[in-house]
């Protein structure tokens, strides 16, 4: 029984992969599962259909049927990772207190890192013409600047945030792709070379392709 995927008709993002389903899809690929996508659109995902699935009526929602009974129904893509992750080693490692720490490093990246990155980019997007535009530039970016430091003090030489690659690394690197061609990412390279890292595992390719092959279809 295939697991479906609800994702956009057509990303705003024009196919970068900057929408949310992108790590449930990257997740997906380094778990060796696969799923059927289900696309909405944007009047529909505030249809009661879609708000009995979601309630936000976002994306991306996550389906499991069950031999018995009602089907998983799951928003939140961080939790969908940590789902997806559960029975999949390279994502959430056996050792209980390794696990423990991949999942606060994905709980950092919806809730510590994501918010000042994701309202940096709303702001360029919405608010352009706002007199308080660049106070609110400057003071995203200093919040940036600052988890990036941490980030990187973290990271130091290694690879990964903790050891291994795991469910943190993804959510980060999908958080922080969205700083890709910006001096913020490019002034810190360790941080720079981490998200690159992420994004040229085969798992991250393959999912990339994927979301941008449905965005072409779409017309
Ligand atoms: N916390 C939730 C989660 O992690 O799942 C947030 C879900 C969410 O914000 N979903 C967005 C959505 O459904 C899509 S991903 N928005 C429609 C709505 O709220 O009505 C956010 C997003 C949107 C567009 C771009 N883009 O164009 O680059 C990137 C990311």
């Amino acid at each position: 029984m295939t697991p479906t995927l609800t994702v956009f008709e057509r990303s705003p993002d024009q196919g970068r992969g900057l929408a949310r389903d992108m790590r449930v899809r990257w997740a997906l690929e380094e778990a060796g599962r696969t799923c059927e996508v289900r696309t909405v659109g944007f009047e529909a995902m505030k249809d009661p259909a879609h708000l009995a699935r979601h309630p936000f009526g976002q994306i991306p929602v996550w389906e499991e049927p069950r031999a018995e009974g009602p089907p998983l129904v799951l928003f939140e893509s961080g939790a969908i990772v940590l789902h997806i992750a559960r029975d999949c080693p390279v994502l959430l490692p056996a050792d209980p207190d390794a696990r423990a720490r991949a999942t606060a490093w994905v709980f950092a990246a919806v809730d510590t890192v994501e918010p000042p990155v994701f309202d940096h980019a709303l702001l360029g997007i919405l608010d352009c013409d706002q007199p308080w535009f660049e106070v609110r530039r400057a003071a995203l970016e200093a919040a940036i600047a600052e988890r990036l430091d941490r980030l990187a003090d973290r990271l130091g030489e290694g690879e990964w945030l903790d050891g291994a690659f795991s469910a943190g690394d993804l959510m980060m690197v999908t958080v922080l792709r969205r700083l890709n061609g910006l001096p913020l990412l490019a002034d810190r390279p360790s941080v720079a070379a981490y998200v690159a890292r992420g994004e040229a595992r085969p798992a991250f390719r393959r999912a990339f392709a994927a979301q941008r092959a449905q965005f072409e279809n779409a017309g």
